[in-house]
């Protein structure tokens, strides 16, 4: 609990028979506590809102009516030992486990200091992470599935004590260094393993704390977190802070049947309150049962606090357009402050000299946060970049390359087998698995058998994958490793990030390209940004496995799609496409040792294709992000591809060079993003003519960014138009004859490259 001292100068009124009487276990100096939490609380809006029309600070959003369900939040649970994903209401929380009103006057006016995101972020977008509050965002609902992930995160640790430890390094300095806290390091530093960087702690009964509005209980996420927390048991308060209003939109619009206490009330394993979140002694009394629900190991809580919400959605709504006044003033006379400055006085906590005198050292207190704040410096333009990215871990480093060892040759003398890509990915999780405790693979049907004792008993032999790729992880590293998910992509994603939080390394799948979209929010808005937003406070390195790609025959619109251009346009996020085994092997273990989040696409065409296979390179061996390959080396023709094109635009090459005696230079790019310019810009240099060829729809494909930025940088080394091999812009077809139609073919490819070489 943050401090509860009380300034022996206020006037707790003397001599009164009820001294020594406790409040739902709360002292009278802990209620005068929670008063100078909310009245701050209170008091900081007003502040802020009067700054916001000075055009002090550039917006405002009030926790007013939230007070009492926040504080009481507060003095139940432990910071810096529990875990919290707050809602943009709950600067009563944050006050009362720690937060300062300094703090929150520096991200009013976005200052270089401002410890939640060093002025990148909105104010009462709350982050601390000295006391385990997690960096939040503006997307309604995101926050659920991630409290569920550190939930996870806690238990598994709890289970598995040495995975939270910094492993040896043949860098001592590194290590301590890094136990020490984390230090910035160049970026050329040769550090190779993200759990140097990531400072694991946790709690044998420690909760998580996450709140919404009732409005935002509608979001899909919600209700997949309600199941994830329910299915799990896991140790998780569900605050819904219900004012009633969502903007402008009432409960009775939002929730069917205007209860979404009655919606839940079905779900198993869950301890539910139902309460006046304005009272702070009865929301007090619920969360500290909620709070011990959770920690004795029964499962989630849930807390429906009814508030009131008296300033208006924010600075930029005005409520009186769709509330009746009537209507307001009923909800006045529910104010939490006043509510709770009238149970002091009645109680006879503090009198009423008392209680000016608080209200007065809170404005001196924040009259001073003020004019700080507004001395505060305000970020250099040049630190945009600044955190995209891990300041301690560079994939594209040399750490990250390093020879194949060769596998051992077979007894007969023959040659090490050649494996395909599939083969060779399961190689490699389950040597990364091996070597590093926190790795941990979900996803829909990843497992080989949810019902663990049908493995036991050998009546089955396990699925592991639509694509087989995990099979046997589970039989070989335990079911809390390797484990099937709820049919829910955002959930997939979400709860990864969340453990990636706490220091796991999540190795999730998303069964087809085609279905990631549900997981769109937490990629686009969650994931790649956490860094970022949180300046560096927080970071998630998950990495996403995907089965991407068409050539199927058969695959239709919905097992087919590419789009991994949609993706490279997302900062913060590595995108990866390997063409063949060994790029496959040496790329995954790179995403898992780096320290960013990774889309890691597989195509599911070069599974098991012949094209690509090799031996198993060794279980450390690695490719450095952005260095392309050079698949046929020539001097006329530059091809630039990746994915499942490699092979196709291969074949064209050598029947170019057979039929015509033209030399393509043929780069796979293999990493996306970053990409190999270097490599782009020297095949250009010297074939003077370049094709982009991709398997996405033409129009505003990845290829679309190399071409405009040859036409920028290259113009003058070339000697033909930049040209473009891919999809057409439609949808890939079920019969095989549309779908040859639809995508790039050998032929396409080879005609494309010989229009070059003659231009
Ligand atoms: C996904 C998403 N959709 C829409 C918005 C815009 N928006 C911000 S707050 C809000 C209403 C939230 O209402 P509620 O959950 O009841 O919380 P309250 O503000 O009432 O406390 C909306 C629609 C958003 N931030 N995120
Ligand atoms: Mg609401």
């Amino acid at each position: 609990m943050a401090t509860t001292k009380t300034d022996p100068k206020l006037g707790l009124t003397p001599g009164s028979a009820k001294k020594g009487k406790l409040y739902e276990g709360l002292t009278r100096e802990l209620l005068v506590q929670a008063y100078r939490y909310m009245y701050t609380s209170r008091r900081i809006d007003d502040r802020e809102i009067l700054l916001k029309r000075q055009q002090k600070i550039y917006f405002q959003m009030s926790g007013a009516g939230h007070e009492a369900i926040g504080v009481a939040a507060g003095l139940a649970l432990k910071p810096g030992y529990d875990w919290f994903y707050p809602y943009y209401r709950d600067r009563g929380l944050c006050l009362a486990i720690g937060m300062k009103p300094y703090d929150m006057f520096l991200q009013g006016v976005g200052a270089a200091d401002d410890p939640s995101s060093g002025g990148r972020q909105m104010p009462s977008h709350w982050s601390a992470p000295e006391l385990n509050i997690v960096t939040q965002s503006s997307p309604t609902g995101s926050q659920i599935l991630q409290a569920i992930g550190c939930a996870e995160a806690g238990r598994y640790f709890r289970r598995r004590p040495k995975a939270a430890e910094v492993p040896e390094s043949t860098s001592p300095l590194l290590v301590n260094a890094a136990r020490n806290g984390a230090p910035e390091l160049s970026s050329s530093h040769p550090a190779g393993d993200y759990r140097l960087f990531k400072n694991v702690t946790f709690q044998g009964d420690e909760v998580t704390y996450v709140s919404l509005g009732e409005g935002t209980s509608s979001e899909g996420e919600f209700w997949e977190a309600m199941n994830a927390a329910a299915l799990g048991k896991l140790p998780v308060i569900f605050c819904v802070q219900d004012n009633g209003y969502a903007i402008s939109v009432p409960v009775e619009v939002q929730t069917a049947g205007g209860s979404i206490s009655r919606l839940v009330s079905g779900f198993p394993n869950f301890h539910f309150e139902e309460i006046d979140g304005t009272d702070p002694l009865a929301s007090y009394s619920a969360f500290q049962r909620a709070a011990q629900y959770c920690r004795e190991g029964h499962g989630p809580a849930f807390v429906h606090a009814h508030v009131i919400r008296p300033y208006s959605h924010s600075l930029s709504d005005d409520e009186r357009l769709y509330r009746p006044d009537a209507e307001r003033e009923r909800d006045a006379a529910r104010d939490p402050v006043t509510r709770s400055q009238m149970f002091l006085l009645r109680e006879g906590i503090l009198d009423e000299k008392g209680i000016n005198q608080l209200e007065k050292e809170v404005e001196a207190e924040l009259q001073t946060a003020v004019d700080r704040a507004l001395e505060a410096l305000p970020p250099a333009p040049e630190s945009i970049m600044k955190f995209v990215y891990s300041p301690d871990v560079d994939p594209t480093s040399a750490a990250f390359d390093t020879q194949p060892v060769a596998a051992e040759a077979p007894a007969d003398g023959k040659k090490p087998a050649n494996k395909t890509m599939a083969d060779l990915i399961t190689a490699t999780l389950r040597d990364e698995m091996k070597r590093d405790e926190r790795v941990v693979i979900f996803g829909e049907d990843v497992a080989d058998a949810s019902r663990e004792e049908y493995l036991k008993r050998k009546l089955v032999k396990g699925k592991g994958g639509v694509f087989k790729l995990t099979f046997g992880l589970q039989n070989e590293f335990g079911g809390d490793r390797v484990f099937n998910s709820p049919l829910a992509e955002a959930a997939i994603v979400g709860r990864a990030t969340g453990m990636a939080t706490r220091g796991l390394k999540p190795v999730v799948e998303i069964q087809f390209f085609d279905y990631i979209w549900p997981a769109m929010m937490q990629i686009r808005d969650e994931l790649s940004v956490i860094r970022w937003r949180s300046n560096n406070g927080f970071s998630c390195p998950v990495v996403i496995r995907v089965a991407i790609g068409g050539y199927l025959t058969g695959g239709a619109i919905y097992h087919s799609q590419c789009g991994e251009s949609i993706f490279t346009h997302i900062p913060g996020l590595r995108v990866v496409f390997p063409s063949n085994a060994l790029d496959a092997a040496g790329l995954l273990r790179t995403s898992i040792r780096c320290d960013d989040p990774v889309l890691f696409l597989e195509h599911k065409r070069l599974y098991r294709e012949t094209f690509g296979r090799a031996p198993y390179p060794g279980p450390d061996y690695m490719i450095p992000f952005g260095k392309a390959n050079i698949v046929h080396p020539g001097s006329d023709v530059t091809v630039i591809t990746y994915g499942a094109v490699v092979p196709r635009a291969l074949q064209a090459a050598q029947k170019l060079e057979r039929e015509q005696g033209v030399k393509v230079d043929l780069i796979d790019l293999r990493c996306l993003n970053p990409f190999d310019w270097d490599a782009i810009a020297a095949s250009v240099a010297k074939t003077n003519r370049v094709l982009v060829a991709y398997e996405d729809s033409l129009s505003w494909g990845y290829g679309a960014e190399i071409c405009a930025r040859i036409a920028d940088e290259l113009f003058d080394k070339l000697d033909a138009p930049i040209r473009r091999v891919a999809a057409k812009d439609t949808f890939v077809a079920y019969q095989p004859i549309l779908e040859d139609a639809i995508l790039p073919q050998p032929n396409d490819l080879f005609l494309a490259m010989k229009e070059l070489a003659e231009y």
